[in-house]
């Protein structure tokens, strides 16, 4: 691409905007967690990744900038299976994407939603992305018609995990992977920055949705699967005892508490050959 002027391929040719369906896709996928994998070998069979983990289209101009977020922190074989799988997928998906891993340093206990709030933050300083996915480092999506793209709706895209028998465990359910563009994460403020532990976090950011009065928008259970890899409860994330009160109070807290109240120290980050890797000290509770 020439700043100022028309984007070009490799002929010189002006491009044209990349299809609403790509034309790569090829449906439902094997997924297994069976043998681990090596990061040279991915390297390997994703030449057209540049450093930090982008990519964009050759032929045509993605419709879309997403900027995919996944909170982390001692997950290395799970991170591994996930850039194993989703390279290829988002490359066929014609994206003009970036993968931010946003690893919280430290011992402290474990805070997802800030992490992903930091990740928005991190990523936006890179590239002017439009559109932010959201994803758990576990879930590995089981076909390629899932776009990791943003819709005119929220999306919570991760709605038949094998571990819930491959349907949706409640209605309000917005946890695992979702994607928003840039204008409805800051409809509501970004996400809560203090849920410590687990769970919760997730119904909170689905409360935020619905009292600013969106919808969810979802893929239907056949294309929505997705198989998670399986793992016990990891230290330091053990379950927020506060999260059942804090839900009730969304819509008191949720102007005060977000994006605009994100405070964090970036320890280093660092552009990766498969993702741009994030360093963050998130402070504790
Ligand atoms: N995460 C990490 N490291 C941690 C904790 C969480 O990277 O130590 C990230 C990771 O992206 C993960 C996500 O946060 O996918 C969600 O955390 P989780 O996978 O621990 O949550 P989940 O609901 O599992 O998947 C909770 C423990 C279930 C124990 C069941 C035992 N059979
Ligand atoms: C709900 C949790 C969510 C969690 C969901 C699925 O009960 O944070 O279960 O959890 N909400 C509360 O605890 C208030 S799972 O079975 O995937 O571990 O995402």
């Amino acid at each position: 691409q020439n700043p100022g002027g028309k984007a070009v391929g490799p002929g010189g040719k002006e491009l044209q905007h990349c299809p609403g369906t790509a034309p790569l896709l090829v449906g439902p996928l094997r997924v297994e967690f069976s043998s681990p994998v090596k990061e040279e070998l991915i390297k390997k069979q994703n030449p057209a990744l540049q450093p930090g983990g982008r990519f964009r289209p050759r032929d045509c101009v993605a419709q879309q900038k997403v900027a995919i977020i996944i909170p982390f922190r001692n997950r290395e074989e799970h991170l591994k299976y996930w850039l194993n799988y989703l390279h290829p997928i988002l490359q066929r998906q014609q994206l003009d994407y970036g993968v931010y891993v946003v690893n919280q340093d430290g011992e402290g206990t474990f805070n997802r939603a800030k992490l992903l709030n930091v990740g928005y933050a991190e990523a936006l300083k890179d590239y002017d992305y439009d559109c932010f996915v959201f994803s758990d480092v576990d879930l590995i999506p089981m076909d390629d018609r899932n776009t990791y793209r943003c819709f005119s709706q929220p999306r919570h895209l991760s709605v038949a995990v094998d571990k819930f028998g491959f349907r949706l465990p409640y209605t309000r359910c917005f946890g695992g992977v979702s994607s928003m563009t840039k204008e409805q994460f800051l409809k509501i403020n970004g996400f809560p920055n203090n849920y410590w532990g687990w769970g919760g976090e997730d119904d909170d950011i689905f409360n935020r949705l619905s009292y600013k009065g969106m919808s969810i928008s979802r893929p239907s259970v056949e294309i929505g699967k997705y198989r998670m890899i399986r793992h016990n409860r990891h230290k330091k994330n053990e379950p927020n005892l506060e999260r059942f009160t804090q839900i009730t109070h969304t819509l008191e807290t949720m102007s005060s508490d977000g994006i605009s109240s994100l405070s964090y120290s970036l320890v280093k980050k660092e552009k990766l050959d498969l993702y741009t890797r994030i360093h963050v000290d998130v402070g504790g509770a």
